[in-house]
């Protein structure tokens, strides 16, 4: 198949899922068009069959917000065109769903460019339910030719929310290359992170208030009541300052460490003792199931799909949000005890490459890819009762 994709380039889940996702059916003999404003950041070297399309923007002084979406469309039009791709996949609804409608809609009649769109989070649990994203959000996800969630949770947050059929969507859950996320890996930081003797908890994501990275200082700083530890940050992002400012508050700023955005998070990842994930809502928690491939024992919310990758007491810990003496006390036990840790490591290593590797998934992907072409070929789109719509 010659495959179009559309994600957020930038540091995120959504982006990096995207990404592999395109590595690896570009490795099981695909064609994997990459449409975005600037090269998906684990794109990395130069793979064969895998080809990135930059979205061309004209600045012009009227435009104070510059019609990204708009060029967006233009591009994955142009690139259906000349590569004659024979699917457009889009990661995350705003705005790539809708741009890849105007795409498909430009196209016709000449090209029927089905489109899958997968949703990843707040596009459907925040952004796309505000009031200026609602309609558009619903009228793109339902034109969608496919429709994929990454948990189940999600899917049903899509029913609820948007009045989308249950049928109409499919669950494929996130995935990790296994092979690269892994425990033990070289070159290891572990020495030039934390003093010998320390142990490293970890916290991983973007740094936006649904994360809740003042509650990992919290648990933190109880955690170093009872043993000795340093927190390392990788990721950046709006609240940043907050946790600093908390760290500071706490009195353990000088255990704390912020190392900003990073590409190859698997290799901190894997020198982390623990990490923490306290969020308030978290539609698959990406960051959670790379700390299990990598034989980092989690502890973190027991909110939206996080349920769905960590099964408490068994690859990792699970709490309400903000029960910050319960995760810090499970982190303490984690840190303590060598066996308890090894078992919930060798559970999670097994669940994220039975469960969650990319050998699982993406056969999914593709198998999905091709019922949608096939109905599409038939003008009708999967779980729909209506056929011709467009
Ligand atoms: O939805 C977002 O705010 C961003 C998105 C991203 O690009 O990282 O995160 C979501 O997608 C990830 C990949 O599917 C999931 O692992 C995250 O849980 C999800 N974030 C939220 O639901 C808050």
């Amino acid at each position: 198949m010659r495959i179009g994709i559309t994600c957020y380039p930038t540091y995120g889940g959504s982006g990096a899922v995207a990404t592999e996702l395109g590595l690896k059916l570009a490795e099981r003999g695909h064609e994997v068009h990459f449409v975005s404003y600037a090269q998906p950041f684990r794109l990395g070297h130069f793979r064969e069959r895998v080809f990135f399309h930059e979205v061309e923007m004209e600045d012009y002084p009227l435009f104070e917000h510059p019609p990204y979406s708009l060029a967006l469309s233009v591009a994955m039009h142009d690139t259906a065109v000349r590569e004659k791709l024979d699917l457009m996949h889009v990661h995350y609804a705003i705005p790539h769903a809708t741009s890849a409608w105007v795409a498909r809609k430009m196209l016709a009649p000449e090209r029927n460019l089905p489109v899958v769109t997968t949703l990843h989070g707040t596009d459907i649990t925040l952004v796309g339910l505000h009031p200026s994203f609602h309609a558009i959000t619903r009228f793109s996800i339902l034109r969608s030719q496919g429709l994929t969630a990454v948990s189940e949770y999600l899917k049903e947050e899509t029913v609820r929310g948007f009045q989308v059929p249950a049928e109409r969507i499919e669950v494929i859950p996130n995935f990790i290359d296994t092979d690269v996320w892994r425990p033990g890996k070289e070159p290891c930081h572990r020495s030039t992170l934390a003093p010998e003797g320390e142990k490293i908890v970890m916290h991983v994501s973007n740094f936006r208030p649904v994360k809740h990275v003042e509650d990992v200082v919290e648990v933190f700083e109880r955690i170093v009541r009872k043993v000795d530890a340093r927190l390392v940050f990788v990721g950046d992002g709006p609240e940043r300052p907050r946790a600093a400012e908390r760290a500071e508050e706490l009195g353990v700023r000088p255990r704390v460490l912020f190392l900003g955005k990073h590409a190859s998070v698997d290799e901190l990842i894997a020198c982390a003792d623990l990490l923490l994930l306290p969020s308030s809502n978290e539609s698959f928690g990406l960051a959670a199931l790379e700390a299990m491939a990598c034989g980092a024992p989690v502890v973190a919310s027991d909110v939206g799909g996080i349920p769905e990758v960590v099964t408490h007491g068994e690859s990792g810990f699970l709490f309400e949000p903000g029960s910050l003496d319960e995760m810090a006390a499970a982190g303490i036990e984690l840190l303590q005890d060598p066996r308890l840790k090894a078992r919930i490591v060798e559970a999670a290593r097994t669940a994220a490459v039975s469960r969650f590797g990319a050998d699982a998934i993406v056969p999914r992907y593709e198998a999905y890819y091709e019922r949608v072409i096939a109905a599409n070929g038939s003008g009708a789109r999967i779980g729909d009762a209506v056929k011709g719509i467009a």
